[in-house]
């Protein structure tokens, strides 16, 4: 199976950039990674896929050596399941707020020992031809990440039990989910919510882990970068929306 770079990079201590895709758009995957992007998420959270769509965008992905991450709307096992077998390299779960939640999210997405992930001859072990599977499992346990999403007050609250779960490799901040439940909606800037966000990166990379965020400009993600979090991902809609803004806003002046 694919060597996950991101986990390695993250591993290193190195960043990983990436790029959430909303749109049910194999092509746009391409784009990301002809562009040079570590890593998309494919969005099946607020984005629009289904999962026969994101099957195609993971094989976008494969061939044009991108690492394939889901955001998977739904913490149950046979959910995550289906986007595993699919050949996702990762689980992005949003709203997790509890360690019991962390632990559904790691029994999702590792085979056992590790966790209770199904075995079929699917997509992710190349339909029974790839390698055997006692091989798969384990190279599969290395390979897999799981990535979660502190993005409430409860999570904040928990956070020290969360990051003392095995298997997770990202602690996930989601600025806008994160300020809106603080009671700041649309305002992630806000003195008050950067204090959180600084106390997320120190809990989460006091206990060796990486933390990950969501900046959709330039600025936003250069310090964050230099607040030492590692996994950046802005999105497919942002850079769109500000590229078609710009560009109007030239040809009009
Ligand atoms: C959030 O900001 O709430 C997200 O989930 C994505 O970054
Ligand atoms: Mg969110």
């Amino acid at each position: 199976m694919r060597t996950n770079t991101v986990k390695a990079r993250l591993r290193a201590g190195e960043s990983a950039i990436g790029c959430f895709i909303t749109v049910p758009a194999p092509m746009l995957v391409e784009l990301c990674g002809l562009a040079g992007f570590d890593y998309v998420l494919i969005d099946a959270e607020h984005g629009i896929s289904e999962l026969e769509t994101v099957e195609n965008m993971i094989r976008a992905a494969d061939a044009t050596d991108i690492v394939p991450i889901t955001r998977i709307a739904v913490n149950q096992q046979q959910v995550i399941l289906r986007y595993m077998d699919a050949g996702a390299l990762g689980a992005q779960l949003p709203q997790i707020n509890t360690a019991a939640e962390v632990q559904q999210v790691v029994d999702a997405v590792k085979y056992r020992p590790l966790g209770k992930r199904g075995l079929a001859g699917v997509r992710a072990t190349k339909y029974s031809m790839g390698l055997p599977f006692p091989r798969y499992i384990e190279q599969a346990n290395q390979e897999t990440m799981v990535i979660v999403h502190i993005e409430t007050p409860e999570a904040v609250a928990n956070l020290e039990e969360m990051v003392r779960v095995p298997g997770v490799d990202v602690f996930f901040i989601g600025p806008t989910d994160l300020s809106y439940s603080l009671g700041y909606p649309g305002e992630p800037g806000r003195p008050e919510v950067q204090e959180i966000i600084g106390r997320i990166v120190k809990v989460v990379r006091g206990a060796g882990k990486a933390v990950g965020i969501m900046a959709t400009d330039v600025a936003g993600a250069k310090r964050y970068l230099d607040m030492g979090i590692q996994y950046v991902a802005t999105g497919d809609r942002a850079l769109i929306a500000g590229a078609a803004q710009n560009y109007l806003k030239g040809v009009r002046s």
